[in-house]
């Protein structure tokens, strides 16, 4: 084989070694070995799923021992490792991406081709794990990847949901949800490793005993207990031998002995106990961005986190190092506070278990921890009731009120006589019923926090966080986001990939830097013309995959104008939706207009219990529906929603993108990531000045990107000296008339109130200042209009996005964590 992923990565087997041999040749008999010894099946009876069970469980083979030998040297060198603890890995299919990283895709496609099979066919195989709803869990995924391709020792700490993210389909235009079975075909990327547990504990009481030296110590006596099992998968880094661990826990009853005694007779109970032991880990919650409030939430949060931390304090012991040094061995990353419990339950460890003294506690538990902050929007930031947190962890309360006596004790200090700074500042929130803020747990106990753009960090530090940047500002810090260029280029743009590489060669893929080269050749004749015709094969595949999913026809010629993305009113698709019926008017208006066709293509999942959200998919689908059987009007512009969006499909989607919507209102999306994904494969951005589409612009250049709307600071301004959305209907003939053409029904087949909720919470509230940039909105589409008509300008802008797209690469954000808070550097890890 050639490619420096294959000379790197195969250093150690010899050409003849067919067990674990990276030719063609050796993958061909691996197949069969598994296909005959695991999955026990006949090749010239096998479905293409065996045959993909069969490939994965060989390719899994393949990393097996750099895989062990990973771990092994970071134990034998007591290498410091980053604990990524996140309540979702939003993982996406693992087959391709472990074929990239390995750098046998070929050898993987010849293979199947002499078993007369199309690898592409065998990788549509892979139901993926969604165990995410969208941006946070798939920020986490391209983390992980970065971890091991930059060689950083790393694991991942989660959940297995034995079901994921639900899966959509669009029934007469609504979501409708389907469980996710994904396990159900078995998962051979995992290895169940039944005798790494840990016991959690739930509810009982707490008693204050003194202790053989009189110290007065606490016990927690819980009344409930959970098993939590560890099943690992492997991350395979890019081109080098790492391959790091995925850990994810599931709930098991616990089969004590006790309990086969007492239980005599009672079957029933028993079986019913380990019902509601396993409860525990069934199904990840559906809400992106609102917290969910319910009490199995908090349960699974403190389930995963005390596995892992008790996982931590085990690797210590096998290590013969002290807990003293714990901090030094582990940086300890929290995704959002989903894991934030781990601050208490890190503390209840050392204190009541270890005996540690609170102050030593103290200074371990913050020197681990780090915080990432995810979202300003209120509804998003979790808060516990009192009561129910007191139930389910009453001894984390009793720690959380101890915590935060000190700690207001230390703001009293800094700042007296401020009482309303204390009570803003508290752990526990007053207003209304008490409430345990997670927010303010997770940054008292950490001793880096940051955002995941330049403005979310800004605003985060001038809004709820306002009070402890002032009391610690040199503990806050912004770390952009970043997607990985292996999955979200290299494997679901290989015609892109193949350019870059005979452009580049190929270490743009672990040094996207090298992508500005392109800058050089935006301007050539040939090299448009090979980026056009790459775009517009894409383009064809999703037009294919589209027609087949909604039988809505597409020509690849049009401009793809792509959003997608969970539905969210902050995320404004309705304000995509009214510039599309704007267009459909003026056609049906003006039947001579002239105007560039285009498809509007969305897709995305609305929280299950999300009214407007899912209304907003009703819409989608409404108005597709009128507009695509419209002769007056479906040569010029048609409309269609991708149903159920995931990874895998996201692989179609954004190689074939011209134009990227990225629309949310100012000061409300805390980076996007999708706005990168779309950037690196070389869609132009319609956007507002929001997240990281700030720093895209100034990466890729004004005169690159399509701005509009109001500022951050703007819409802050319009909302405190009163908006009033009516005015702009008032204001605005063509506006009011979009509107009403929605509201009276004509998409709806004259059906006036499916859509009356909607129009109403836009007129009359309209929190999200749709209204406000509308006008902005369609004057930049029309610069978007005419841009497009001029292709190699286009093209060549086009370029431009991709090659200034290095910045967005999760590498440089990984090297920033790794350098900036978790203090932890590279090993190399030898065939
Ligand atoms: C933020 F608070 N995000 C949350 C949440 O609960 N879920 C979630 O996916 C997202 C942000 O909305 C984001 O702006 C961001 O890029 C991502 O977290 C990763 O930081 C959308 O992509």
């Amino acid at each position: 084989t050639s490619g420096i992923g294959a000379d790197k990565v195969a250093l150690s087997v010899t050409a003849s070694d067919v067990r674990l041999g990276m030719q063609a040749s050796a993958l061909t008999q691996a197949v069969l070995d598994h296909l005959h010894y695991s999955v026990g099946r006949l090749p010239s009876v096998a479905s293409p799923h065996d045959y993909y069970r069969a490939l994965a469980l060989a390719i899994r083979d393949r990393m097996e021992y750099r895989w062990i030998n990973t771990t092994q040297t970071y134990f034998d060198l007591n290498r410091k490792v980053a604990c990524y603890l996140s309540a979702e890995f939003l993982m996406g299919p693992h087959l391709g991406n472990n074929l990239v990283n390995l750098h046998i895709e070929q050898e993987a496609r010849n293979a199947l081709a002499t078993l007369g099979h199309d690898l592409d066919d065998i990788l549509a195989c892979e139901k993926e794990p969604g165990l995410g709803n969208g941006g946070l869990g798939r920020l986490a995924a391209c983390y992980l990847d970065s971890l091991a391709t930059l060689q950083c020792p790393a694991v991942g700490y989660g959940i297995r949901y034995e079901f994921g993210i639900f899966e959509q389909e669009i029934r007469d235009g609504w979501q409708t949800e389907i469980t996710d079975k994904w396990l159900r075909r078995g998962n051979p990327w995992e290895i169940a490793k039944p005798d790494t547990f840990y016991y959690v504990n739930w509810g009982g009481h707490t008693e204050h005993y003194q202790d053989e030296v009189g110290c007065q110590r606490v016990r927690w006596i819980p009344d409930r207990m959970v098993k939590g099992v560890a099943y690992d998968t492997p991350i395979q880094g890019y081109g080098v031998n790492t391959c790091n661990t995925l850990r994810l826990w599931s709930a098991e009853a616990v089969e004590s002995f006790d309990f086969q005694a007492f239980n005599v007779g009672d079957y029933y109970q028993a079986v019913n106990e380990k019902l509601v032991s396993e409860t525990v880990t069934k199904v990840l919650y559906p809400n992106d961005e609102p917290a969910s409030g319910k009490r199995l939430r908090l349960a699974q949060q403190y389930f995963f986190v005390t596995c892992s931390l008790q996982d931590m304090l085990h690797l210590l012991e096998l290590a013969h190092a002290p807990v003293e040094t714990f901090a030094e061995r582990f940086a300890v990353q929290l995704n959002d506070t989903h894991p934030s419990i781990g601050v208490a339950e890190l503390m209840r460890l050392l204190v009541d278990e270890r005996r540690f003294d609170w102050d030593a506690a103290w200074a371990i538990t913050v020197a681990s921890f780090g915080y990432t902050n995810h979202t300003l929007l209120p509804e998003a930031l979790e808060t516990w009731p009192l009561p129910m947190f007191a139930e389910l962890l009453p001894r984390h309360l009793e720690i959380i009120y101890e915590i935060n006596r000190r700690f207001l004790d230390e703001v009293r200090t800094r700042f007296p006589d401020d009482e309303a700074r204390v009570a803003r500042m508290s752990l526990i929130g007053e207003e209304g019923d008490k409430r345990v803020r997670m927010a303010h747990l997770a940054t008292v106990g950490s001793h880096a926090i940051n955002g995941v753009a330049a403005l979310h960090t800004e605003l985060l530090q001038a809004s709820i966080l306002k009070d402890f940047h002032e009391l610690w500002p040199e503990r806050f810090s912004n770390k952009t986001n970043g997607v990985t260029p292996r999955r979200f280029l290299a494997l679901s743009n290989p015609g892109l990939r193949e350019l870059l590489d005979h452009t580049l060669g190929q270490q743009w893929l672990t040094e996207p830097g090298l992508l500005r080269k392109l800058d050089a050749h935006a301007d050539k004749d040939a090299f448009q013309h090979d980026w056009y015709a790459i775009k517009l094969g894409n383009k064809q595949r999703l037009s294919s995959y589209i027609h087949a999913q909604t039988g809505i026809e597409i020509d690849p010629g049009w401009l793809f104008d792509i959003q997608v993305k969970r539905i969210h009113e902050y995320k404004r698709q309705h304000l995509n939706i009214l510039h599309i019926v704007t267009m459909y008017r003026r056609l049906k208006e003006n039947p001579a207009l002239v105007l560039p066709p285009r498809a509007f293509i969305f897709g995305g999942k609305a929280a299950p219990g999300y009214f407007m959200a899912k209304r907003i998919i009703k819409l989608i689908n409404a108005v597709a529906e009128t507009i695509n059987a419209d002769p007056d009007v479906n040569t010029r512009m048609k409309v269609a929603f991708i149903p159920n969006f995931n990874v895998q499909n996201a692989h179609l989607i954004y190689p074939a993108a011209d134009l990227s919507e990225q629309i949310s209102t100012a000061g409300k999306e805390a980076s996007g990531t999708g706005n990168m994904k779309f950037m690196l494969n070389g869609a132009l951005t319609i956007g507002t000045l929001d997240g990281a589409n700030v720093e895209i612009r100034e990466e890729v250049g004004a005169d690159n990107f399509f701005l509009f709307g109001l500022s951050a600071a703007e819409v802050e301004s319009v909302k405190r000296t009163g908006y009033r959305p009516h005015d702009y209907v008032a204001g605005n003939d063509e506006l009011r008339a979009v509107l009403e053409l929605i509201g009276a029904g004509h998409f709806s087949q004259g059906d006036a109130e499916v859509f009356r909720p909607l129009v109403d919470n836009l007129t009359h509230d309209d929190p999200f200042l749709v209204l406000a940039d509308y006008a902005a909105y369609i004057a930049c589409q029309e610069q978007v209009n005419s841009a497009w008509q001029d292709v190699p300008n286009w093209t060549r802008m086009s370029i431009l996005n991709t090659a200034r797209s290095g910045k967005f690469s999760s590498d440089r954000a990984i090297t920033e964590y790794c350098e900036d808070i978790w203090n932890i550097r590279p090993v190399t890890v030898k065939a």
